[in-house]
């Protein structure tokens, strides 16, 4: 829980707490101090510190992954008492930024951050910095002049999950294959990485030519209409498809069956992410490999306001570990799967 400073002390204990105080713990004594009366801070009984408030800015609801990770937060929020102020921008970043603006506003401890893009977030983070709130981003990062504009970065390593996709299908292919690649929403930080790590390791293999490359934006139902497309476009020459996602995966799973290919024997499908639809595909033989990404960062985001709001020093770049699946373990493993 968070520690309330006094708001009514005198001001010479004030000012040697906020000189003690961390970067971000002083910006909370600081607004403890000016904004609320001491009832409000320290709740109706003496000695019983309030509740935490936080926003959340997600910025959509593209896919399975995205739900899950809202739900993982929405329900670690409500573990820890927390007062859990949630805006979902709906795809858009404008949203995002007017939902920051307005955490900002009503003073809240800490805000968590999903950005959907890396670029356009300086003016807002530094008004949230201004006002002594930390940021916690987490599942993308951002591209900032400053890097002090956020706290920490909670998210998987995208272009390491990239490098694990190709390795995968290169071994599969012998080295030699046609592909498709569908890529995540332009300007997010996980279609960026992938894409890089994914060439990274293809780059020492001449034998594997990527035909044709698009964004399906994350979704399923974008993923089918470009699998479509590149279809119409190279028809049988595609020999496997990598996804930057599990929803464009099933997406063009759905686009392949229309076009009489059958996703996993005509074509390989690897995709990131791990969910339990693209588990249950791989169990039906139609995905061949997944590279997991999880998006139930809620424990380690609060973990990391926490220690904020008190003070403490967060590790800059908190990296969640990643495996490997092919469809051999995916029966074994689709009980054990959270999301
Ligand atoms: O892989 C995808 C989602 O940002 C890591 O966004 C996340 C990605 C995830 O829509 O399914």
């Amino acid at each position: 829980m968070i520690k309330v400073v006094e708001s009514v002390g005198a001001s010479l204990s004030r000012v040697a707490a906020c000189a003690l105080a961390s970067a971000f713990s002083l910006a909370l004594v600081c607004s403890s101090c000016s904004g609320e009366s001491s009832a409000d801070a320290q709740g109706a009984n003496a000695g019983e510190a309030r509740r935490l408030r936080v926003g959340f800015s997600q910025l959509g609801a593209e896919s399975n992954w995205r739900s899950a990770e809202t739900r993982s937060i929405q329900e670690e929020a409500a573990k820890r008492g927390v007062e859990l102020k949630f805006s979902d921008a709906q795809g858009q970043q404008e949203n995002q930024i007017r939902a920051l603006k307005t955490f900002i506003a009503q003073k809240v401890d800490a805000i968590v951050l999903a950005p959907k893009i890396e670029t356009g977030w300086d003016n807002v983070l530094a008004d949230a910095k201004a006002a002594g709130i930390p940021v916690v981003l987490v599942d993308r990062g951002v591209q900032v002049a400053d890097p002090s504009l956020y706290a920490t970065l909670i998210a998987s390593d995208f272009v390491e999950e990239g490098r694990m996709a190709a390795s995968w299908l290169v071994e599969a292919t012998g080295g030699a294959c046609k592909l498709v690649e569908l890529r995540g929403t332009v300007g997010a930080a996980p279609a960026i990485d992938r894409q890089k790590g994914f060439m990274e390791v293809l780059a020492a293999h001449p034998g594997m030519e990527v035909l044709l490359s698009q964004s399906g934006e994350f979704g399923i139902a974008k993923g089918k209409e470009v699998m479509e497309a590149f279809l119409k476009q190279e028809g049988r020459r595609i020999q496997a498809v990598y996804a930057h996602n599990d929803d464009m995966a099933l997406g063009a799973i759905q686009a392949l069956e229309a076009f009489g290919l059958r996703p996993g024997s005509d074509v390989k499908l690897v995709s990131i992410d791990g969910g339990k639809p693209a588990f249950e595909a791989m169990v039906a033989g139609k995905l061949d490999c997944v590279v997991e990404c999880s998006p139930l960062l809620g424990p380690l985001a609060f973990d990391a306001v926490e220690k904020l709001v008190r003070g403490e020093a967060v590790e800059r770049r908190i990296v969640v570990a990643d495996r490997r699946f092919t469809k051999e373990l995916a029966a074994a493993e689709l009980p054990n799967r959270k999301y």
